[in-house]
């Protein structure tokens, strides 16, 4: 399977403490630690970037951190408001594109292979991305840039905050070879202590390991590092499109061959999902066509419309249109699906460019100093 894909990583600079200082201005540039109370054994969920220099972090028990960082102002923290900003956040990225997997509250993959839109780039897309987060919800984000999801993963995690890394397939390997192995995601601490303890401190070190020798040594996941560690991960970005959209899917019992017979099912499916938006008296501007191939290899493609449709027929001619973009016609086909999604008015980048000089600064995503990574 070849990597082309363009894969974004989100994930929110602070997010917890962030909130806490956007809603109370008296905390803004502040030591916050978000924590349950240190009576009764809490730790600590996030802390506000100020309170990091004093080496504040993440689940540490608070009474450590009362230790370290004495001047810290401690808040119990409000999950449920926390949550609500966190489906805030997820409008926005669907209304980039319905393929969103949301990985944690405030972190999330998209799949912009077909969904540029207007933008230039993958990158361009990201950059747009962060920028509304931040004129509409007053957070910041970092985002990553790669082909899978591994490497867009590290790339968000590279520069924060408000970072925009991407990692270009051609540079993909030197950056993975210079890479501490600590930072390899996946690889947990008792690994990286075992790999550090045979000499293995950095993805080149990795690489001198046959895939035999790695499996001897770590299983199944030996297997994974062997491909990440050369920026091998076909894992698709798990769009729930269910939540976000009006979607139907089939697996067939027997393998579609007959391009005659995946026109039928399409056609059903089309009519089907018009039924579901008939129903709820919704228009959807963006068309998804999954396939599942033989090999459980999975591929979606989407097409966003200038206005919603909701006709079964208008439905069926843009999946069609979609599933000719795959090799859905020449394989066998295990599952077929279809969705609507995008219903309220598509976002805008308007304003977004005024944030530019003070926000984003040019040199945040200067790359002079890591020549390993791109940059559009
Ligand atoms: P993270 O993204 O790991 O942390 P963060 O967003 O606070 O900071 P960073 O800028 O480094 O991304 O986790 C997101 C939120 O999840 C975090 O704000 C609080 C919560 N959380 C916990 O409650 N306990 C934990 O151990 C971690 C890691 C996170
Ligand atoms: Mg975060």
């Amino acid at each position: 399977m070849t990597d082309n894909r363009k894969i974004i990583h989100l994930d929110m600079d602070a997010f917890f403490a962030a909130i806490e200082q956007r809603d109370k201005p008296e905390l803004r540039g502040k030591p916050i630690i978000v924590a349950g109370p240190s009576s009764r054994r809490g730790v600590v969920s996030t802390c506000s970037y100020e309170a990091r220099v004093f080496g504040v972090h993440s689940a540490m028990p608070t009474k450590t951190a009362e230790r370290l960082c004495p001047q810290g102002i401690f808040i119990p923290g409000n999950m449920a408001h926390y949550q609500a900003v966190s489906r805030e956040i997820r409008e926005i990225m669907y209304s980039f594109t319905p393929i969103v997997e949301s990985a944690s509250i405030d972190e999330a993959y998209l799949d912009v292979t077909h969904h540029l839109l207007h933008y230039r780039s993958a990158t361009a897309v990201a950059r747009a991305l962060q920028r509304q987060i931040f004129e509409k919800l007053h957070l910041t984000a970092s985002v990553g840039v790669s082909y899978n999801k591994f490497l867009a993963k590290i790339a968000s995690d590279w520069r924060k905050p408000c970072g925009l890394t991407v990692i270009r397939p051609e540079n993909a390997e030197r950056f993975l070879e210079q890479l501490p192995i600590e930072k390899f995601f996946g690889i947990g601490r008792v690994t990286a202590a075992r790999l550090q303890k045979i000499g293995v401190r950095t993805g080149k070190d990795l690489k001198q390991f046959s895939r035999e020798a790695l499996e001897l040594q770590f299983g199944k996941f030996g297997l994974a590092y062997y491909d990440i560690v050369r920026g091998i991960d076909h894992r698709e970005v798990e769009t729930n499109y269910e939540r976000k959209s009006y979607g139907r899917e089939i697996t067939f019992p027997v393998d579609l061959i007959e391009k005659n017979a995946k026109e039928f099912y399409l056609d059903q499916l089309s009519s089907k999902v018009a039924m579901l938006l008939q129903k709820s008296n919704l228009c959807g501007r963006t068309v998804t066509v999954k396939v599942r191939f033989e090999n459980f290899e999975t591929v979606s493609r989407s097409l966003t419309l200038p206005r919603g449709i909701k006709d079964g027929l208008e439905i069926y001619q843009i999946a069609r249109l979609l599933l000719n973009r795959t090799e859905a016609m020449v394989r066998p086909v295990r599952l077929l699906g279809v969705a609507l999604s995008n219903f309220p008015a598509p976002e805008t980048e308007s304003g977004a460019e005024q944030l530019e000089l003070d926000l984003f600064p040019e040199d945040q995503f200067s790359t002079s100093e890591r020549p390993i990574l791109g940059r559009e």
